[in-house]
């Protein structure tokens, strides 16, 4: 085919289509009829483009309700109650506590594991366990973990109260003591000799057992505990946890980090230490105690907070885990994440800095 018969057989064509048009007024020209199936693609395409967003904007928002940090010391939380101190509730009531945990061994996983929701909490701990400890996120994380279980307990254990603190520092004197070892209203003491250690009594030897998930991953076991009464630290290391140890970290911690540090490697690290068996792993919440360790912690930070708190409920920094691909410390933020894996909603640091937001909305008694 020539080039000139080509030409020509365009010319006829374009001189045909020409004519059907003045036959036809209604047909668009070749030319705006190629505009308009334009328009209308790019149109759907825009369409297309902005429902994918949408779409993954609300995915995003149904996913992390609460990403967006309310970094201010915003109270907006006037109602909120105070959690009550193990020590001052009547013996019934912490039965009741130990029946509602003992309940949640007995309710299947939220994660979709053939464990049970109990478990659940010991599973996200050992899978965070290197993100959220010795780092500054260690406050607000187990802040918002003790809090998961607390609404648990509440929603699907059948309790009716606030989580328990245990103020430790009232058992300093004499830690065997403790009503908190009591076999019908706490949760068992030291371990049995004869069984290797393990709680034969409290709420660990009448239920929750075996446990189901150890720092290995799913292995079921009896929860120990090896009481240690060191020469350097006293029974249950409790030169570590008493009174005058707590008051000197909460009145000379003039930073975040100072605190965070204190009673981390302080107190807290002691409780775990002196307990043993389990207790000092990364499957320590396989002790119920656990919780109520961490609600006395988070007190004492509370209690740091309201000595100043327009300026210490915002306050957060210090070091944070390691990223893969660099050896600097990525700088702690009020907008880092606090991952739940899917038992509660993934938060912001910003949404558990202050106890009386919307989100959280409890308190403590202001004394230490
Ligand atoms: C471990 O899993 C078994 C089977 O799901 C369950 O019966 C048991 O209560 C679980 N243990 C705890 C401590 O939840
Ligand atoms: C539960 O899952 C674990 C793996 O996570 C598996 O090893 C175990 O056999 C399972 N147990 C049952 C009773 O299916
Ligand atoms: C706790 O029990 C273990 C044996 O399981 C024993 O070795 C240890 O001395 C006990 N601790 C105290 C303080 O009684
Ligand atoms: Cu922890």
């Amino acid at each position: 085919m020539s080039v000139n018969e080509m030409d020509h057989d365009d010319e006829e064509r374009l001189l045909q289509s020409n004519q059907e048009n003045d036959h036809e007024e209604f047909r668009a020209s070749p030319a705006s009829k190629y505009s308009k199936t334009f328009w209308h693609s790019f149109l759907l395409f825009i369409t297309f483009i902005a429902s994918i967003f949408s779409f993954v904007a609300l995915e995003h928002r149904w996913k992390h309700p609460f990403t967006i940090p309310k970094i201010s010391s915003q109270e907006v939380c006037e109602h909120a109650t105070a959690r009550p101190s193990w020590h001052s509730l009547p013996l019934h009531r912490r039965h009741a506590y130990t029946r509602a945990v003992q309940r949640l061994t007995t309710i299947p996983s939220r994660l979709g594991l053939n464990t049970s929701l109990y478990d659940d909490f010991t599973y996200i701990h050992i899978q965070l366990t290197w993100q959220v400890h010795h780092v500054a996120v260690s406050l607000p994380f187990h802040r918002y973990f003790v809090h998961v279980f607390e609404q648990t307990l509440q929603d699907e254990g059948g309790y009716d109260g606030l989580m328990p603190y245990w103020d430790w520092t009232l058992d300093a004197q004499s830690p065997l003591d403790s009503p908190i070892w009591d076999s019908w209203a706490g949760f068992g003491g030291n371990g049995s000799e004869a069984a290797d250690s393990c709680v034969e009594e409290g709420i660990l030897g009448r239920i929750a057992k075996p446990a189901n998930y150890s720092e290995c991953g799913y292995k079921p076991h009896c929860v120990k505990r090896v009481f240690d009464d060191s020469k350097q630290y006293g029974m249950l290391h409790s030169k570590q946890w008493n009174k005058e140890i707590v008051k000197h970290i909460i009145e000379g911690s003039k930073t975040y980090d100072e605190l965070r540090e204190g009673l981390e490697n302080g107190p807290h690290r002691h409780l775990h230490l002196g307990i043993g068996g389990e207790m000092p792993t990364a499957s320590s919440t396989n002790d119920p105690l656990f919780f109520l360790h961490h609600s006395q912690i988070d007190r004492l930070w509370w209690l740091w907070q309201q000595r100043n708190p327009k300026t210490r409920n915002v306050e957060f920094f210090g070091p944070t885990a390691l990223s893969d691909d660099s050896t600097e410390p990525i700088r702690a933020s009020l907008h880092d994440s606090i991952k739940m894996l899917g038992l509660a909603h993934d938060i912001a640091v910003g949404d558990v800095m202050t106890t009386k937001s919307e989100l959280l909305c409890y308190k403590y008694k202001l004394e230490l």
